[in-house]
């Protein structure tokens, strides 16, 4: 594939395209078993078809999607079978499972197959790269399209592999989250966490409660505008989202980090007095109301919309930092909202500090810390909590790379590319037991973040290196390898117009 594109390529990147023999070598998140084949590579030309098994139409039309305004051809998406890009719901290998995929590319055709429409939609992220770059650009680039030639079969580490953007703190518009789940799904990152609640907003309508959105909602970290979604924008987002096999896991964030409701409604203060809105930084000051029956009611009003909107199976009620809440308020509050929650057949997921009260069989905790060893949470997990490693230490994309980095804090460390991925969600809790970590996410906290190019250039490259993370066996890990693979993304990011830091440590293409 190199080869042919070093023909029109300078002799600088004709020199770096031998170094990688193939672009199949190059994937990210790498998968289970790649064989590149050498005089193996396709063709794609403005002739291309698309064929799609009854059931696979939308993984195909998303993959036409991708590719036409790049190459500026047609690839009609037409019933299957056909010698060109097949996608097709039999004949996977047994190993793929539910979410995994095998591609097969000769000189002749494309066989994508999967026992899922999600397997296909993974399998769609990797053919992609396996194309040049410039595929990944939105105007037209000219041609020669060759998808790289060899047979991979793939399925992922953990079930649950997710990213969080934190909408309270700045608030983003629909088309940035949009643009993101789309960023984020390259990478096969299957859940979106949106953080909807904070002190310093409250970003979503619950029709019950009005003033919490137009109030609530109505400023941001610095004093900005701030912003609110309808619950039609929500649900816009989710069925965004649903198309690219992403689920939203929306958070309403309590006891603590809710001045923006308390400040909305005066009633849900202990005091009845309704606090400033607040635009500072700070965390950690404001609590609900934990004796008042009113908390309770509202949070049941809260809890009913919000499952009414949310197709996905969990609701994330926070529960973090609640250091304006005495330890016995907090157990007997989180008891009680995860039972509101639980009543409404969602499956519960908070902050790891949730596990100082007495998590629900299914409450999924989310650990935030530092450290390796936890011994309330490690003795969580013993009685059947399972865990979202999101240690801040390596997974919060809102630290600093590096002292100059421009944005971001620094309270968690410095978060340089190779910290981001050298460690093992499996085995980073002393007396956790591999079994009880159910996935990954990698949280966007946004007090510093203004802008999407701020978010983008805190996510990218860290996040593919924790989706890297959450989906590849823990036997590929290997930084020296990782490293060249994550190298070839920048060209990707270039021409799709993706932000990203280009960090010292990765060899860029
Ligand atoms: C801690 S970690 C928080 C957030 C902040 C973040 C900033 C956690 C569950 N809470 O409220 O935004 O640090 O890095």
């Amino acid at each position: 594939a190199e080869a042919t594109e070093a023909g029109t390529a300078s002799a600088a990147e004709a020199g770096r395209a031998l170094a990688v023999t193939s672009r199949m070598s190059t994937l990210v998140p790498v998968p289970v078993t790649v064989q590149p084949a050498t005089g193996a590579d396709y063709p794609l030309t403005a002739t291309t078809w698309i064929y799609a098994d009854p059931g696979a139409e939308a993984p195909a039309a998303y993959l036409a999607g991708v590719l036409r305004p790049a190459t500026g051809y047609q690839l009609p998406v037409q019933p299957a079978p056909g010698t060109g890009i097949s996608l097709l719901l039999s004949g996977a290998d047994p190993t793929v499972g539910d979410e995994g995929y095998q591609l097969d590319v000769t000189a002749a055709k494309v066989v994508l197959r999967a026992r899922t429409a999600a397997g296909l939609f993974e399998g769609v992220q990797s053919l992609r790269q396996l194309l040049p770059a410039r595929v990944e650009s939105p105007t037209a680039q000219s041609g020669p399209w060759q998808v790289a030639g060899g047979h991979i079969v793939d399925h992922p580490r953990y079930a649950y592999r997710g990213a969080m953007l934190d909408v309270a703190r700045h608030f983003r518009p629909v088309a940035d989250v949009e643009r993101y789940i789309d960023e984020v799904a390259r990478y096969k990152i299957n859940y979106l966490h949106l953080h909807l609640t904070d002190d310093q907003g409250w970003r979503l309508v619950i029709n019950s409660w009005p003033r919490l959105a137009t109030y609530g909602g109505s400023t941001q970290v610095g004093g900005g505008p701030g912003g609110y979604y309808t619950q039609a924008d929500y649900t816009a987002i989710v069925a965004y989202a649903q198309a690219r096999h992403v689920t939203i896991v929306p958070e309403v964030d309590m006891p603590g980090h809710t001045n923006a409701a308390l400040a909305s409604y005066a009633e849900l203060n202990c005091d009845g007095k309704a606090p400033p809105l607040y635009t500072g930084v700070d965390v950690g000051f404001s609590t609900l109301c934990v004796h008042k029956e009113l908390t309770y009611r509202f949070i049941e009003d809260v809890v009913t919309e919000l499952a009414a909107l949310t197709p996905g199976p969990y609701l994330h009620l926070g529960g973090d930092e609640a250091t304006s809440t005495t330890p016995a308020d907090y157990a007997t509050f989180v008891n009680r909202v995860q039972a509101i929650a639980h009543a409404h057949g969602k499956i519960v997921l908070g902050w790891h500090d949730v596990v100082h009260a007495t998590p629900l069989p299914t409450t999924v905790a989310q650990y935030w810390g530092t450290e390796t060893s936890d011994a309330q949470v490690a003795a969580a997990t013993k009685k059947g909590t399972t865990l979202i490693m999101s240690p801040a230490s390596k997974a919060y994309l809102d630290m600093k790379y590096t002292a100059s980095t421009p944005l971001g804090q620094d309270w968690a460390g410095l978060i340089e590319v190779k910290a981001a991925y050298n460690w093992d969600p499996g085995s980073f809790l002393s007396g956790v037991a591999s079994s009880a970590i159910t996935g990954i996410e990698a949280p966007v906290w946004t007090e510093t973040l203004k802008s999407q190019r701020d978010v983008e250039y805190m996510a990218f490259p860290r996040l593919p290196a924790l989706a890297e993370l959450g989906w590849s066996p823990k036997s590929t890990h290997d930084w020296n390898t990782f490293k060249v693979r994550l190298g070839t993304q920048g060209p990707r990011w270039k021409a799709a117009g993706v932000t990203y830091y280009r960090s010292p440590q990765v060899p860029w293409a």
